[in-house]
């Protein structure tokens, strides 16, 4: 039995993060047997989740899932796709994962930090609770500092979410999914960034240009249709 690792429920997602999200949408559309199991991500050996158990193997980084997925489980969502599509979805994944995510982290963390605080950290008895979110936070706007998001202005970084928004819902258009009627790799990865943009109960101004396409809200609810998202 494949054991998925992911951080337990929260703010109304199944796992309150892009990447869990992305491989439970992978686990989903494989049609294989598996589990998903609240995991910590300091266990794990990149101290980062989602991770994939397999026979006793411990498979960290939603990309490395897939791979192990494709290898060793026969399950390639991408296999119909011309090198052409694989190299549109590789660039739009970056940009997800590696931009989109940081306005994500600062619409979070930054201006939603007390909110996030009491949702993430309830299991930590009050009193240390700040204390505890004070060094989380440090750490996470030095992340945001390291990576250059940061460093711009609120309006700045929330003008670089809408145009990645834009890009993908103007990519999108009127396919059902990214590269027309069959969900493919890209499409879970996507999923997973819209998820914890418009699922969370947090009135943020990245989830209000999402929520302003509308081809971004059908497609987010074909996705969460697709896997199956309510039945989990
Ligand atoms: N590249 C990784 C990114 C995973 C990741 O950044 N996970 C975050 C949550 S969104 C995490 O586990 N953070 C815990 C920590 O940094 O302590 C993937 O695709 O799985």
């Amino acid at each position: 039995m494949l054991t998925l690792q992911v951080f337990a429920p929260a703010m109304g997602q199944k796992s309150p993060s892009p990447f869990a999200m992305k491989a439970i949408a992978l686990m989903q559309m494989s049609g294989l047997d598996y589990q998903i199991k609240p995991g910590d991500p300091r266990k794990g050996p990149k101290q980062k989740l989602p991770v994939l158990i397999d026979n006793g193997k411990s498979i960290s980084d939603s990309t490395h899932i897939l791979a192990h997925l494709k290898s060793m489980h026969g399950f390639d969502p991408d296999k119909n796709l011309t090198p052409e599509q694989l190299a549109i979805a590789e660039a739009f994944r970056r940009m997800v994962e590696e931009h989109l995510y940081w306005v994500l982290v600062h619409s979070r963390w930054v201006e939603n930090g007390d909110i996030v605080r009491d949702v993430f950290f309830a299991a930590v008895p009050s009193l240390m609770r700040k204390f505890v979110f004070r060094m989380v936070i440090k750490q996470v706007k030095s992340a945001l500092f390291g990576q250059g998001m940061g460093r711009h202005t609120p309006k700045e970084i929330y003008a670089f979410g809408a145009a990645d928004l834009q890009a993908i819902a103007d990519y999108l258009g009127d396919k059902q999914f990214f590269f027309g009627d069959a969900p493919t790799s890209v499409d879970a990865t996507i999923f997973g960034m819209l998820d914890s943009i418009v699922t969370p109960p947090l009135d943020t101004e990245l989830k209000r240009a999402a929520l302003a396409h509308n081809t971004l809200k059908a497609y987010h609810q074909r996705m969460s249709d697709h896997i199956d998202l309510a039945e989990l």
